[in-house]
């Protein structure tokens, strides 16, 4: 799932981890993000903890990604402030709603974090619509996951048998493959696919299920706010769509125009992608082809689903009077080196949905098209989907689902310029709201991913150049 500052975040990564020290001018954004480093932990919180506790809480820390010792002590069922916009309290919704089944996935999170999406996903969604909840364990390794998470599982189930499922995988799929697990576990009308780390607000259900009974082609993702990982303090996002930069990753839009001019703050938000959690008719997911399955760990699945949902003949909206409170992580517990997966997913879904424009998607992560090197896997089932719903092409879903997104004509070329006489000399793109390279000495070659690619583009005969990912 997107940090609201997905962006930023990223380019200043970038900076902290690829820059050499001597680079010249960044200004401010040479300072590093301090939520990479552990003691982000005690910037807002735990000063009066003793020396030894202190310890505890920053090993789990670096365990979890979020304030695990924090959450162990905060109670499973604690109150949420009602975030949803004026209008939402009054709207009365059909008492003949479909019912949900909420789906959990997880890989060594807190048993504390999951019991409370748990507990909040049963006291705030009536229990007439909430027909079960299906928990999918990607091969945790964590202790606290088995006996004590079991006991929980059959506690609950003794007063509603078959109520809560787990599903546990035999090693490690992704959490792609997790979240179809969970949709094959799944028996109600409706599924809701989520992380374990959330609080579910009041009210969230019945706008969902009511848009996917009027339309069962509609996904639908409720808005998110953020649980901060170091106070769990819930923190109000403003709303939002859902789409991505050109290496597919995640980020909040401003809602479209037409939303704005409708002046109600209550209504649906078309959005041209999903950040990973949402709602969806059992049967249509199916039929629209589920997720990608030969996608890898994490990322690009939820990009790819919003394209070929729109290309194929649904729609997608974020609703504002649904809202789902979200730790945002420090740092993700998948694996080291999530990028080189979400780069891999991020091709996969260039080859398949993005026709001529798969080449803005090589170019954002600056591979070359041809023996790029890069093992994408089979990719022939999805295309085949593709022909068989018989799809729309990715121009059409650029100019009517995201007319904001650039596009990129006339490219002359991409890549790193070095010189090969002098190759520590690096050419670079210059800072980031300025069109002037820049030249600096690096410690070894230029190699291509640490220097920042430079795009040419020929405007109106004149050589421009800029940055692709932004
Ligand atoms: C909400 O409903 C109440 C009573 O039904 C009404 O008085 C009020 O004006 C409504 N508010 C809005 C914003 O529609
Ligand atoms: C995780 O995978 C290993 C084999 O890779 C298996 O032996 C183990 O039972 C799995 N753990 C769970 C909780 O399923
Ligand atoms: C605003 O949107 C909500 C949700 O779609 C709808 O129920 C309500 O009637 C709308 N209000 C107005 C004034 O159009
Ligand atoms: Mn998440």
């Amino acid at each position: 799932m997107c940090p609201l500052a997905a962006t930023v975040r990223r380019i200043f990564m970038l900076f902290v981890f690829l820059r050499p020290p001597e680079t010249p001018g960044r200004g401010d954004e040479g300072q590093a993000d301090t939520s990479f480093s552990d003691s982000s932990l005690f910037a807002h919180w735990g000063q009066d903890l003793s020396p030894d506790n202190r310890r505890v809480a920053l090993k789990m820390f670096q365990y979890y990604g979020y304030n695990g010792y924090l959450s162990d002590r905060l109670p499973l069922d604690r109150p949420m402030p009602d975030l949803r916009p004026d209008g939402c309290r009054n709207i009365t919704y059909p008492l003949n709603l479909p019912q949900v089944s909420i789906v959990f996935i997880f890989v060594n999170e807190a048993l504390s974090v999951i019991l409370r999406s748990i507990r909040s996903a049963i006291n705030r969604t009536p229990s007439h619509l909430l027909k079960e909840i299906i928990l999918v364990d990607d091969n945790s390794s964590n202790n606290e996951l088995k006996e004590k998470l079991e006991d929980f599982v059959s506690q609950t189930n003794s007063q509603r048998p078959g109520f809560i499922k787990v599903v546990r995988h035999l090693k490690q799929e992704g959490l792609i493959r997790s979240r179809v697990s969970g949709w094959r576990a799944a028996t109600a009308p409706v599924v809701a696919l989520f992380d374990a780390h959330v609080e579910f607000n009041i009210g969230w259900a019945e706008p969902v299920l009511q848009r996917i009974q009027e339309d069962r082609t509609r996904i639908i993702s409720p808005s998110f706010d953020n649980i901060k990982y170091d106070t769990f303090e819930i923190d109000e996002y403003p709303l939002s769509a859902q789409g991505f930069d050109w290496e597919l990753w995640c980020r909040y839009l401003n809602p479209p125009k037409s939303w704005w001019y409708k002046g109600n703050k209550s209504a649906p938000i078309q959005s041209p992608a999903l950040i990973g959690c949402f709602v969806v008719d059992r049967l249509y997911f199916e039929e629209i082809g589920l997720l990608d399955e030969g996608m890898e760990v994490y990322g690009g699945e939820n990009v790819e689903l919003g394209i070929r949902v729109w290309q194929c003949g649904g729609s997608i909206e974020v609703l504002p009077c649904a809202r789902i409170a979200h730790i945002e992580r420090a740092h993700k517990p998948y694996t080291e080196d999530l990028t080189s997966h979400v780069r891999r997913n991020a091709l996969r879904v260039a080859e398949v949905w993005m026709d001529e424009f798969k080449s803005h998607v090589y170019m954002a992560w600056n591979v070359p098209m041809e023996d790029s090197g890069i093992d994408i896997g089979d990719v022939s089932e999805r295309k085949a989907l593709r022909k068989r719903l018989q799809c729309k092409t990715f121009r059409w879903y650029l100019v009517n689902m995201y007319p904001e997104m650039r596009m990129y004509s006339d490219t002359v070329a991409y890549g790193v310029m070095k010189n090969s006489l002098k190759n520590d000399l690096c050419l670079d793109q210059g800072p980031d709201n300025d069109n002037v390279p820049i030249l600096y000495l690096f410690q070894a070659e230029c190699v291509i991913d640490l220097c920042k690619q430079r795009i040419w583009e020929k405007k109106n005969g004149v050589d421009v150049n800029r940055r692709i990912s932004k």
